[in-house]
């Protein structure tokens, strides 16, 4: 058994237009549990938090004024090996290559925008998710 919770973010750009249900419905139907659900817009600071390892690239401060433009709904997932699962349900990181059947291959779109708004977010791992949970759901 390896049961793993992983944090999930529907960012701004999926969020206005409208593919949070589709991001849940995707969840649901490949079998993981809904533990806890926020639409929030969330501050700098979190976001320099939740994006520490890209601190000092030159896609961050885009990165950050992006995630903070608006809502996003940020989701606590649990289920089998859930976090390697949504990060395959989620594709590549560019929207323009990430293959045809996954969130960001059916849903993201270039709009010039470079890879920056491809839709979700998705753990990398149990320690990041560990530590993205904490930042998202500290009650949690
Ligand atoms: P991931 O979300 O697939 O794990 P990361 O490499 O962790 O991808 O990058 C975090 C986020 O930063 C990406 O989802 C995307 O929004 C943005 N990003 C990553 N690489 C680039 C880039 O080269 N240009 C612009 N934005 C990028
Ligand atoms: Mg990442």
């Amino acid at each position: 058994m390896s049961t793993q919770r992983s944090l999930v973010l529907v960012k701004p750009d999926g969020f206005s237009r409208g593919l949070t249900g589709e991001v849940l419905r995707r969840i649901e139907a490949k079998g993981y549990r809904l533990v806890a659900l926020q639409i929030l817009t969330p501050s700098r600071e979190m976001l320099g938090l939740h994006y520490a390892e890209h601190e000092g690239k030159p896609f961050f401060e885009p990165l950050v004024d992006f995630m903070a433009s608006g809502p996003v709904t940020a989701i606590l997932i649990e289920g089998e090996r859930c976090i390697e699962g949504f990060r395959s349900l989620a594709g590549a990181t560019d929207p323009t290559t990430a293959a045809p059947g996954t969130i960001r291959g059916d849903l993201g779109r270039d709009w010039g925008h470079s890879v920056t708004q491809n839709v979700v977010h998705g753990s990398d791992s149990a320690e990041s998710a560990e530590r993205e949970i904490e930042i998202w759901f500290p009650e949690l």
